[in-house]
């Protein structure tokens, strides 16, 4: 059998199967707040063009209108000014976007303490566990802040000293840019940096360093818990979007299961 046949007669039989990555998108998904002196992102809207009434008879279809950051998105290295003169989102080339990815559970730690801080010894004690993370893959984080994300408040967990959200330490950020393996850091949580990031050193670290780097970010993922820490194979389509710095994506995780 060819690679492909495998894959595909694999997922027939159910030994691979597919597991959608995505938040909903709507007016309810939640959005980033930034500090106040900033501009602000928007939500997701949709606009009815007809639905099959005397604006087209027999068809469906709306405008929509958001964010490029809003829900399930992929930040593409011009999103920061570190990656300015980088891929837009429309040039990041596809064979990145099918990726291996290696899957760090922090759900506990996160529960402990919001504005938990991944370190660095944290992902090389588990790379002593599971192995080293994947080449040209990505690092995705569980917190278990996918539990949230039906709600605003709750998903940016903010009080009168800002947004409690975990995320990389400075250091952690560094070096997943700089001598890490992967292309891309993937989040449950609203942005890749931690709640309290606009006050680090630099603002927002994980941003400045990996789109520095020329590397990707995923946010607001879903359904983590599902994938193995090792082994599964992250499919991340944002639209093509000419000059864009990031765009809602459909993320996908193709994972080995039982064989039926
Ligand atoms: C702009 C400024 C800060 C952040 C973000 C965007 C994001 O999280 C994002 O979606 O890229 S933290
Ligand atoms: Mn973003």
């Amino acid at each position: 059998m060819t690679p492909l046949a495998a894959l595909t007669a694999a997922m027939a039989s159910g030994s691979v199967k597919v597991i959608d990555l995505t938040a909903p998108l709507s007016s309810d998904t939640p959005i980033l707040r930034l500090p106040e002196q900033f501009g602000q992102t928007a939500t997701f809207e949709l606009e009815e063009i007809s639905a099959y009434d005397d604006r087209g008879p027999a068809w469906y279809w709306n405008n929509f209108r958001t964010g490029e950051h809003t829900g399930t998105h992929f930040d593409a290295p011009n999103h920061w000014v570190t990656g300015r003169d980088s891929d837009d989102v429309a040039s990041v080339p596809a064979s990145r976007l099918v990726a291996p990815a290696a899957v760090l559970d922090f759900s506990t730690e996160a529960a402990e303490d919001p504005d938990f801080l991944l370190k660095v010894d944290q992902i090389k004690a588990w790379e002593g566990e599971h192995g080293p993370l994947p080449e040209g893959g990505w690092l995705l984080l569980r917190t278990g802040w996918d539990a949230r994300s039906a709600s605003q408040e709750a998903f940016l967990n903010a009080d009168g000293t800002g947004p409690h959200t975990p995320g990389p330490s400075v250091e952690c950020a560094r070096w997943l840019a700089e001598e890490s393996p992967v292309i891309g850091f993937g989040v449950e949580t609203v942005g890749t940096d931690a709640g309290a990031a606009a006050g680090f050193e630099p603002m927002f670290p994980c941003h400045t360093f990996m789109h520095g780097a020329g590397k990707y970010g995923l946010t607001q993922l879903r359904n983590l818990a599902l994938l193995p820490p090792q082994g599964a194979v992250l499919v991340a389509a944002p639209l093509r979007i000419v000059r864009g710095s990031g765009s809602p994506a459909r993320v996908l995780a193709l994972v080995e299961g039982d064989e039926v």
